[in-house]
């Protein structure tokens, strides 16, 4: 870890100095105001956080180091965390140690497999994760070095050596999930001589005769890295790790948050949605068929799966990047079709319909159809496989966090009489 630690060495410097400064300087200076329509509607957009990783905005999307997320889309997932962590890409020696430190620790001890086969044979794929990351606290180096008395402002330094750690791990856990959940045969054992990505897709163990497969868990990795800071799981496991919890129990509580059905959950939805449809028109329905299907949906009080956003306002860019991939490689697939009649017909019915703010496609429209495609049909493992990408950006932002010394997270609560004396109500 020689080469990148001593890049974020003087990252952690810069950004702790800087921190400090602007908080000493600034403590009362006003950056926004708050009303109380943000306080009642989730803190939606409250400027909260400071968040270097990525930024999401509303008419453009994903930016990772403000670099456009669709400029991304062919680079090495191991590269992305890099640039996550430190605002570059890698140099030929640094991608040398990242390859090792990728790789170094795939193996995954016995007692997590043993945990994972105590577990009843119905568990949700996502407790089967969260369970797997939480069980390897034991072996965390920032606990240890926190044990030991390790200067706060090394305490970066943990994080990533515990980052790197999870990163070799988690996909060889994944994938051993998907083959112990859905009865697909022995684990296959992790290899060295691959990329992150290529490993994970072998270890998947899904026909992947032409290498596309590959190449889709690749994008896939990168596309769902990081989405900011202020996301339900991003955001939790920032605050579990403000509190120095370490890597373990941080990223483990982001991905009891991923689980729910308004974050990570809905791609299984999404596909869910789309398959729903094949079986009822035994294809993709006509114009007429569809776009009936769809007021039928809203006319009965549901949503749209895979269209809206709760920032966006605009298509986004990684389902343009998943619809590219599907034109290439998936025409000929009926789910591929729905998917695309699905872009052609849902905006302009939701439009019509004049409630959601944003009528067009999210992330999870069409990544689901792709990994159907290629022989993934089991939808309740496509979380788990948002998780493992999210490991990525989750990561970077803990790292980070340390690196600048952010402090424990307190937001202040108020009681529904005090919000009410607020507004003059009572
Ligand atoms: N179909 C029908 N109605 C929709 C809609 C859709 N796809 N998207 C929004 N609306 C409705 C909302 O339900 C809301 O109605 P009410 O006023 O009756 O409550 C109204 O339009 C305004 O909502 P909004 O401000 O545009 O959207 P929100 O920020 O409240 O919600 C959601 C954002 C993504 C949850 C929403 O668009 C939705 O439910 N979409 C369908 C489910 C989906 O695709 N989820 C994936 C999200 C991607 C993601 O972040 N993954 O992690």
């Amino acid at each position: 870890m020689k080469l990148i630690a001593a890049k974020m060495a003087e990252i952690a410097e810069t950004m702790r100095v800087e921190r400090k400064q602007m908080a000493k300087q600034h403590e009362e200076t006003k950056i926004g105001e708050i009303t109380a329509g943000q306080v009642l509607g989730g803190i939606r957009g409250v400027p909260a956080m400071i968040c270097d990783t990525s930024t999401v905005n509303p008419d453009e999307g994903l930016r990772i180091r403000n670099i456009p997320i669709l400029e991304l889309t062919k680079a090495q997932p191991e590269d992305i965390f890099f640039l996550l962590c430190t605002g570059a890409f890698p140099n030929d020696a640094e991608r040398t140690e990242l390859h090792d430190m990728f790789t170094r620790n795939s193996s995954v001890p016995y007692y997590v497999w043993n945990v994972l086969e105590a577990m009843p044979r119905d568990s949700h794929p996502m407790v089967m994760l969260s369970t797997a990351i939480l069980v390897m606290e034991r072996e965390s180096n920032f606990r240890r070095a926190y044990d030991s008395g390790k200067a706060k402002d090394k305490m970066w330094m943990y994080m990533l050596e515990d980052s790197f750690l999870l990163l070799s791990r988690i996909t060889t856990i994944a994938a051993a999930i998907y083959r112990m959940r859905f009865d697909k045969g022995e684990r296959i054992q992790p290899r060295t001589d691959l990329d992150w990505g290529a490993n994970f897709a072998y270890m998947l163990g899904l026909p992947d005769t032409n290498s596309r497969f590959t190449e889709l868990i690749r994008m896939y990795l990168v596309l769902h890295s990081d989405h900011e800071g202020g996301n339900v799981s991003a955001f939790t496991a920032n605050t579990v790790s403000s509190a120095l919890s370490d890597l373990f129990y941080s990223f483990s509580a982001a991905m009891n948050g991923l689980a729910g059905p308004l974050h990570g959950l809905a791609n299984q939805e999404c596909l869910s949605f789309v398959l729903e449809l094949h079986e009822k028109f035994g294809g993709v329905p006509s114009d007429e068929e569809l776009t009936k299907e769809l007021w039928g949906l809203l006319n009965g009080g549901q949503v749209i799966p895979g269209y809206g956003h709760a920032v966006l306002r605009v298509t986004d860019p990684r389902f343009t990047a998943f619809y590219n991939f599907g034109k290439q490689n998936c025409v000929d697939d009926k789910v591929f079709g729905i998917v695309d009649k699905l872009f052609q017909i849902a905006p302009k019915v939701l439009t019509e319909h004049g409630k959601a703010k944003n009528v067009w496609p999210n992330v999870d429209a069409a990544s689901g159809s792709l990994l159907n495609y290629y022989g993934m049909t089991e939808f309740e493992f496509y979380t788990v496989m948002f998780g493992v990408s999210r490991a990525m950006g989750i990561s970077a932002q803990l790292v980070l966090a340390r690196a600048s010394g952010a402090p424990i997270t307190r937001p202040k609560g108020l009681t529904t009489p005090g919000i009410k004396k607020l507004l003059g109500m009572s």
